[in-house]
């Protein structure tokens, strides 16, 4: 825990990148316009942005804390929903701003995987996932076009980056009616997405707190199908565990061999969780979802 463990050119790099850090919330708070100048100030100094004694020079990313979305407010900043009523059915204008400690709206967000901000809606039930990216307007407002087709409560999580520093911030939506919940699907190894193609899930056996390594191959009418480039990856997957809809951080890998398309996932503890994979092929989304059992 303390700086007289390093050595002097540790000590250094240290020091360096504390600068580093600080002249790129300088740099951000002199390029911004209006209150957020002010927020750039106040929080320049702020302790999330302090490289850790013992981080290594590894850059401030989620790896150490595998599990998001668990809560509406987290390191000063809080998800805030206009309104969480969505009618069944209907496409509804969903609002949304993330806030800082002083209840200001933040407008200025880092891009991760192309985009500053990536909106994951899932019923509770893993069912109906959906994958959004909103609009921001002048005052920092996001908004999106969204359709729930059936009832129940859904999880809304807001995964985006802040001062280098990547969240997920999650809250509840409400379509009222009878839900008809359904169990977690059984976990196989092969799933079809929406659009019709064959996927397949390579994991091994995956065990709590060890890195994962999870590869998909895609196959349509039995010939392989080479993916285009999704969100800067080959792909993106997102992984909530059952139980309390816990978001996992994962990364995409280089697929190594063959067409698969690679992640690299740390799940926290025993369970099943719900894969979400995305892909894009002929210029068209593709989503297909898995059950994992870990442990
Ligand atoms: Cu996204």
């Amino acid at each position: 825990m303390s700086q007289d463990h390093l050595s002097t050119p540790a000590k250094l790099a240290a020091f360096a990148a504390l600068l580093a850090v600080l002249f790129g919330a300088a740099a951000l708070a002199g390029a911004a316009i209006g209150p957020e100048t002010e927020d750039g100030r106040a929080t320049a100094g702020h302790e999330e942005e302090k490289p850790d004694a013992h981080g290594g020079g590894h850059e401030p990313s989620a790896a150490a804390d595998p599990v998001r979305g668990l809560a509406v407010a987290e390191g000063g900043l809080r998800l805030v929903v206009e309104d969480p009523e969505l009618r069944r059915g209907r496409t509804e204008r969903l609002a949304f701003r993330i806030v800082d400690a002083r209840g200001e709206t933040v407008r200025r967000f880092d891009v991760e995987h192309t985009k500053r901000m990536h909106l994951i809606v899932a019923r509770r039930d893993l069912t109906g996932f959906q994958h959004l990216h909103p609009e921001q307007a002048g005052d920092g407002t996001w908004t999106t076009r969204v359709r729930l087709d059936d009832a129940g409560s859904y999880r809304l999580f807001a995964d985006f980056s802040h001062r280098g520093t990547a969240r997920t911030l999650a809250t509840d939506l409400r379509v009222d009616g009878a839900a008809a919940l359904r169990p977690l699907a059984a976990a196989r190894s092969t799933a079809v997405s929406d659009g019709g193609y064959d996927v397949r899930l390579d994991a091994g056996a995956v065990r709590p707190g060890k890195e994962a390594n999870l590869r998909f191959t895609v196959t349509k009418d039995g010939a392989p199908v080479q993916t285009e480039p999704y969100l800067g990856a080959g792909g993106h997957l997102v992984a909530l565990r059952d139980g309390d809809l816990a978001f996992l951080h994962v990364h995409p890998t280089e697929a190594g061999h063959g067409d698969a398309i690679g992640f690299a996932a740390t799940f926290p503890t025993e369970g099943r969780y719900r894969l979400f994979l995305q892909f894009q092929h002929e210029g068209r989304v593709q989503t297909v979802a898995f059950t994992q059992v870990v442990g």
